[in-house]
Parts: C-alpha cells; structure tokens; sequence
C-alpha cells in the first residue's frame, strides 16, 4: 500500500469561506477520494491561516480580540466542509499548540544554523498578499491581485537567507519536471528565478504587529505569517512527534491556486532545503473560477457564497460541476446556466435516466430482481475495462475533469446500447435476451458510480445501496471488476437520482447569481427616499429559530438561539408578549445579520428579527416558503 498526502492552502479567516475556497477543498477530497479508491493509504490536510497583519486589522475592525475572531471565522470554514461533503483527516490551525512548536522548531534550526540574520529592509508590502512586492510584480503602481497601492515598509528585522538556494532550486526544478505543474506554472517560477532572488523577511516587530508566533531567539518579534503559514504542510502530519510523517512527506501533493504560487514554488522549497528535509512530490496549480471575467473573491461582491447552490442544487451536484467544468491550471467561468446545463445533461439525463429506466423495466417485468445476464460482451463492458486501466494515469496526472468525461462517455455508450437493443420491446418476444441488457446495463451503472463516487460520494452510494453493493470503503482492484452483480438481488428504482432542474425558476431562488432578477422597479415618491446603495448596507437573512425562552425579569423579552446558514446565533427579541417560546420553535424568520452586537439585561443580542406592528397586533416577517437558513433577503 503507498502513501498518498495532499493539502489545500489553509484560509485566512479575514472573511467566510467562499466558491474559490471550496473549489479547492472539492478537488483536493475528490482527488483524496481517487487514491483510496486505488488502494492507497491516504492522508487529507486543509485548514486556516490565523495569523498575521490582515487578520489583525480585521479584527481590530470588528473590535474583537483576534483569538476570538480567529475562532469564530475558522468555525464557519470547519462546519462548511461536511455540507459540501469533503472530509478532511486533520482540520489544522496556525494557532494549534503542535504548530507553534513546530515554527519555533524550524526557525531555531534554521538559526543555529546561520541561515537567519538580522538586518534592515525597505520595500513595498501588500497586506492582501501579505508580502512585500518587486517592482516588476505591480501594475500601474498597484498589486495586480488586490488592486491595492502597496504600502512602503522599513524596519529592522530577521532575514532568511533565500537567495543562497536560488540555483539549487533552479536545478531542482529542471531536473524534477512534474515537481511543478502544469507546465506553465513550472515556467512562471523558473521565470521569477531569472531574476535574483532576494533574501526573505520572515519577522515583524511586536510594536506593530503583535498577532503572531514569537520567534524563540528575539521575543521582541513574531514570525512573518508566510514562513509560518507553510509550514502548517509539516505539522499537519505530525512531524517531529510521528514517526511515520516522512512516509507520509514523500508523496506529499500541495494544491495551491495559482495567486500563490511564489511563496510555494519559491520560499517553500528553499525553506525545507535549508532545514535539511526532503521535498513533497508535486505542487499542483489550479487557475481562478471566474463571474462575468472577474475573480470570485472575498472582496469581489456577489456571487461568492456556496451555500445556496448546495441548498438549491445538492453537494453532490455542485461538485460535479466545479471537477468537470475546470481544467486544473486554466481558469473556468463560473454561470448558474453552464452549471444548469452540465447537471441536467450528464447527471439528470445520462446517468439519471437511464438507472430510472433500466429500474423500472427491472421492476415491472422482474419483480424488482436483477436479472440474469447470459452474455457480457458488451461495449460498455469495453469501455469500462479500458477506463479502468487508465485510471491510476488519470488520477496521479490530476487529469479529474478527463476522468470524468471518460466516465460520462462509459454512460452514454450504455444509453447506445440500452437505445439500440430496446429492452422494453424484447422484452415480450424474449425475456432472456432483455434480460442480459438489462443486467449489462446495471452492471456498467455500478461501474459508473464507483467511478465518480470520490466526486459524487453521497448520490453514487444512494445508487449502490439501490443494487445492494457496499456504498463506501471499496477499492478499484475488486469494485472494478465486471460481473460482481448476482442475478436475483432486489434491484429499487427509488426517486430520481438527479432531478431536472428549471432554469426559469432560479432567479427567484438564488437572486444572488442573477443580474437584477425582478427589473428595474419604479417606485412611488416619498420623503425619506434612500439610494439602493443604503439599503444594500443593511445584510437581511433567513434565520431559523432553534430555541426560545424567556428572559428572567424582562417581561417582553425572548431570547432566541437562531441558525443562519451554518452559524448559530443568540438575539434578544421583544416580543414576548406576542409569541410564546413554544410558536417559535423552528419558524423562520428575518433577521438584520449585520447589526453591532450589543447587550440586553446583560444578555448579547447578535442581530434584530423583523416583525411587522400595527393596532396593537405584531406579526414576525416571514419568507413565503422553504428556503434554507442563510438565504439573503433583498
Ligand atoms: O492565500 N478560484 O489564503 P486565501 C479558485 N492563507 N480558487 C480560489 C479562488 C477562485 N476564484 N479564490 C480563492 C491564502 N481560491 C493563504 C494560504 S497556504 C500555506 C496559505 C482558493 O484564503 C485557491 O486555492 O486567500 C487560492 O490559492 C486560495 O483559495 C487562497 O486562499
């Protein structure tokens, strides 16, 4: 059994998580998922970056401690994953115990070995990159990514000595040619390495930045949060307290989008060469997903958000189309049609349908029990052996959208054949023969969904279960095989699968991707007129009331536990003389999400709950149907 290690850069929790960091969490489980279908002993590392100027300023901003901040926003990235189904083996933190060990370990290494100085420098710094910038990386005097003015920085500090190990690197890179990938990214740093390569600051001073690790040998200094950002890929496998980490190391795959690539193609390995370890196999780069050609960030307005496509669409069916719709190194564009377009054509239609209808025939001329199958060959049976015997290239290539392809093109062969030898006619002049389509049919089916369970784990083990297969902890040696289907096991058809979805329908549901859903609305004179631009200030949401109680000593008051998205909430609500605890419970209601937190009879109220007042009678504002917690009003 080899070992296989991959990680997702871990996220600055300065703001949620978003469809940029989930994309990359997506791909790095399903890749994760892919190798322990080949039988690999697998390991899958993401988590967040919590140090540093930007989360500092964040949440000085928000008038939070930053270990407060840092707690809550890592939270959100944390409970994120389960909805989206990944499921990472350790969830680390720069503010974990074991990492700051671990940075203090390396930086004294490093030290006592003369590989860190003291000195002086002044450059141009990027708080959104957290670094500073050469003069040939800006754009019009501004960082390309954040379209920021740098800020000029000069101080004393503690420097690694990068620039010793450029032409180590440059030989490295030239001899390992899928050390970096793809190709083009692997040209972009040999690139940066033509010019010379300048030493690393890797310390701020505690009298301006004081959220982050001490250095062990000058306490009047924390380390830069890049030096200790990466080295999260270490403790994340235990080194220095697990034996067996570098087995793990070895095979080490880091994926990374490609805003950051310098510190990993450039500090990241010169940083392990210097401290005497060995390099991770590959650095896998992947491009932007795109809105209307602009990146989707934290800071580039709406769309970001994942939730309301997993609530309208499904996990399941999200991933499928971020995997299939992104060649890993070039950008993609991110549309609520192609999304549409992908999950009806391939999901609802391909793969959907035809279980739908190789089911129900089961079940109406069967008694719902696979029949026997009295020949095999088949090209589907083709189709898949061959896929299958390409797979571990597929996989270790990260060619996933390919394998996926091939997977859907396995499919559609079946829906040729199913098409072509009309079962639901032969049926009545020979069963038997139907029956061999049919068993064919189902055992290409099973084949199709072991294949995409590691992008699809939830609907292809709804799939499985429905033959009766073993839905998860499979291996492609023995999964792989054609023929594991027995004739005479109870075959459901069950609800579709992949239902169609309406395009029509979903400006209404999910406004957020959509240009102005409704139109331009004319609205009638009046005195206090507010610019849309206000308005948009206030974040209105669907919350959902978990619990409710009285508050002791305030006659009219309740205090509410409310779930907004994946987040739980206490507001203080006064309408305890209109509701009881009891009519709460559950109700989803609208909340102001944004408000300043504040404190009633010594109770903190995070949010306002809308309601609507008159002749004495008040009602809670409520949305005029179901939609998940988290959905914005507006
Ligand atoms: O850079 N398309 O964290 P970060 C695709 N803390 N991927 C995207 C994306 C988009 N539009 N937007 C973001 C940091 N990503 C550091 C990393 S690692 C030791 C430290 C993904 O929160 C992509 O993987 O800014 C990108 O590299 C990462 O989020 C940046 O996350």
């Amino acid at each position: 059994m080899s070992d296989y290690y991959i990680t997702t850069p871990i996220y600055y929790v300065n703001s949620n998580p978003h469809i940029g960091t989930a994309y990359t969490t997506i791909l790095a489980d399903t890749a994760a998922r892919y190798h322990r279908l080949l039988g690999e002993h697998t390991y899958f590392l993401t988590g967040t970056d919590e140090h540093g100027d930007k989360i500092a300023q964040s949440a000085a901003r928000e008038g939070t401690a930053p270990k407060v901040f840092v707690d809550r926003i890592s939270q959100k990235f944390r409970d994120l994953w389960p909805l989206i189904h990944t499921a990472p083996d350790r969830f680390i933190r720069t503010t974990d115990e074991d990492h700051l060990a671990v940075v203090k370990h390396i930086l004294q290494r490093l030290y006592d070995k003369g590989d860190i100085y003291f000195g002086e420098y002044g450059g141009n710094y990027c708080t959104g990159c957290e670094r500073f910038l050469t003069d040939t990386e800006l754009v019009d005097g501004k960082c390309p990514d954040h379209q920021t003015k740098p800020e000029y920085v000069k101080e004393s500090n503690y420097f690694f000595r990068m620039s010793n190990y450029q032409e180590w690197l440059i030989d490295y890179i030239k001899q390992h040619p899928d050390f970096i990938r793809p190709e083009r990214y692997r040209n972009e740093v040999l690139g940066f390495l033509r010019e010379p390569l300048e030493d690393l600051c890797i310390s701020r001073p505690k009298t301006r930045l004081e959220w982050g690790i001490e250095i062990p040998f000058d306490k009047d200094y924390v380390v830069y949060v890049w030096f200790d950002a990466l080295l999260n890929y270490l403790t994340g496998i235990g080194y220095d307290s697990n034996p067996e980490w570098s087995e793990y190391w070895v095979s080490a795959e880091h994926l990374i989008g490609k805003d950051i690539l310098k510190p990993h193609g450039i500090y990241w390995p010169t940083m392990l060469h210097a401290a005497g370890i060995d390099m991770f196999q590959h650095l896998t780069v992947h491009g932007y997903w795109n809105f209307k050609d602009s990146k989707i960030s934290k800071s580039s307005g709406k769309p970001v958000d994942i939730l309301p496509l997993v609530a309208e669409f499904g996990a399941d069916a999200v991933r499928y189309f971020l995997i299939r719709d992104m060649v890993v190194g070039l950008d993609a564009s991110f549309s609520i049609s192609s999304m549409v377009k992908r999950i009806n054509s391939d999901l609802a239609n391909d793969l959907g349908n035809l279980f739908s209808r190789v089911a129900k025939l089961i079940g109406d001329h069967f008694e719902g029990k696979l029949p026997e199958s009295k020949d095999s060959s088949c090209e589907p049976r083709e189709s898949a052996a061959s896929l299958i015997e390409r797979l571990p290239v597929l996989v270790n290539e990260f060619s996933l959208h390919t394998l996926i392809e091939e997977v859907l093109q396995m499919v559609r062969a079946t829906n040729r054949y199913f098409e072509s030898n009309a079962p639901w006619k032969l049926v009545k002049t020979d069963k038997e023969a139907a029956g061999t389509v049919l068993h064919n049919c189902a055992e290409a089916l099973r084949i199709a969904a072991v294949l995409l369970h590691p992008v699809m784990p939830e609907r292809t083990s709804r799939l499985l279960a429905r033959m009766g297969e073993p839905t998860e902890g499979f291996v492609i040696d023995s999964a792989g095989q054609w023929g594991r289907l027995r004739a005479g096991t109870r075959f459901e058809k069950g609800d579709a699968l992949f239902p169609r979805i309406d395009e029509k329908e979903l400006p209404e549901k999910i406004p957020d991707y959509f240009d102005n859903p409704q139109g331009t609305v004319e609205i009638a004179e009046t005195e206090n007129i507010i610019e849309i631009a206000d308005f948009s200030k206030i974040d209105l949401q669907v919350a959902k009331v978990i619990s409710a109680e009285k508050l002791p000593q305030a006659d009219k008051l309740l205090k509410l536990q409310i779930r907004i998205g994946t987040e739980t909430r206490q507001i203080i609500a006064g309408i305890a003389e209109y509701y009881s605890p009891e009519q709460l419970i559950d109700k989803l209601i609208i909340v102001v999400a944004n408000l300043k937190p504040t404190k009633l009879r010594g109770e903190v109220s995070q949010g306002m709950l809308l309601a609507a007042k008159a002749g004495g009678k008040l009602v809670l504002v409520t949305p005029d149907g179901d939609i998940p917690s988290g959905a914005k009003v507006g």
